[in-house]
């Protein structure tokens, strides 16, 4: 359930994204009290000149403030991790989760198949997510190599250290895990969202997951080949429950603040079921 808190003080979404020759390199955003502004921006600069694949010939960094009473406040999605034996499993786990999520078996392949070949124009990768329509398959997102950028959401900010020692805990300590499921914890919240597969673009790192509104945020271990730099998400709605226009503006406008965690079970060995 959401619900909006009326007394918190003033806040903003800082944002960072970085990029070389006009081809994105990084990029990460936060929503924390006005007193940490300056101390994020600093912290999102010094992250984008870090980044693995050189340093950027841009970096823009945003601050906005949010009007508090727009804030939706949620739990972040249960995680469950699955090990698979290879790229070809990891990707029969994806599909099998898809289908559980409510798509058809050809809806889940045309999904996979789509990340694995570059879902921009030519094979690309695309800046934000693909859209695709949960029953037909079709493309919605207007402009097929930006995508849908999901925007404005970050766990508490008094309750991040708490989340971030139960991933660590958990060995999930890496930084793509917890934004991530940050990430997904909002797709899971917008209206009409059936499901969302994504795997990363950083050609270092090949696990991936599938996440569903009543199945958590299930990690794969791997969905890529080392050194493949194909990956991006893709966000399946349901346009019977939402417009398109309504899901995005939700994805990239709509304020949304983590103040619980969800359970974090074991790595588990992933075995196809039987149908
Ligand atoms: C995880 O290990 O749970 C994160 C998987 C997806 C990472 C996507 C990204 O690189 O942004």
């Amino acid at each position: 359930m959401i619900i909006s808190c009326p007394m918190m003080t003033s806040l903003y979404s800082v944002r960072m994204r970085a990029s070389s020759h006009d081809q994105h390199l990084s990029g990460a955003e936060r929503i924390v009290p006005v007193h940490a502004v300056a101390e994020t921006t600093a912290a999102l600069i010094e992250r984008a000149l870090s980044a693995p694949l050189g340093p950027p010939d841009k970096i823009h960094c945003n601050s906005e403030q949010i009007d508090p009473v727009t804030v939706q406040f949620a739990k972040l999605p249960d995680v469950h991790s699955y090990q698979v034996a290879n790229v070809q499993e990891g990707r029969l786990a994806a599909t099998q989760f898809l289908i559980e999520a409510g798509l058809s078996a050809d809806c889940a392949a045309l999904a996979v198949a789509t990340l694995a070949e570059g879902a921009g124009p030519g094979g690309i990768v695309m800046r934000g997510a693909v859209l695709m329509d949960a029953v037909t398959g079709e493309r919605l997102e207007h402009d097929p190599a930006r995508g849908v950028r999901v925007s404005r959401m970050d766990i508490l900010s008094t309750f991040r250290p708490d989340v971030e020692a139960l991933l660590v805990a958990a060995g999930l300590g890496h930084h793509r895990v917890i934004e991530a499921l940050v990430l997904s914890g909002k797709v899971l919240q917008a209206p009409g969202v059936v499901a969302e597969l994504c795997w990363s673009d950083a050609p270092d790192y090949v696990t991936g997951y599938v996440a569903a509104p009543q199945c958590g945020y299930q990690r794969i271990s791997q969905l890529k080949a080392a050194g493949d730099k194909r990956g991006g998400r893709v966000f399946f709605v349901d346009r019977s429950k939402v417009t398109v226009s309504a899901l995005v503006d939700y994805l990239e406008r709509q304020p949304v603040l983590f103040d619980a965690a969800g359970t974090i079970a074991p790595l588990k060995k992933w075995e196809l079921e039987d149908a």
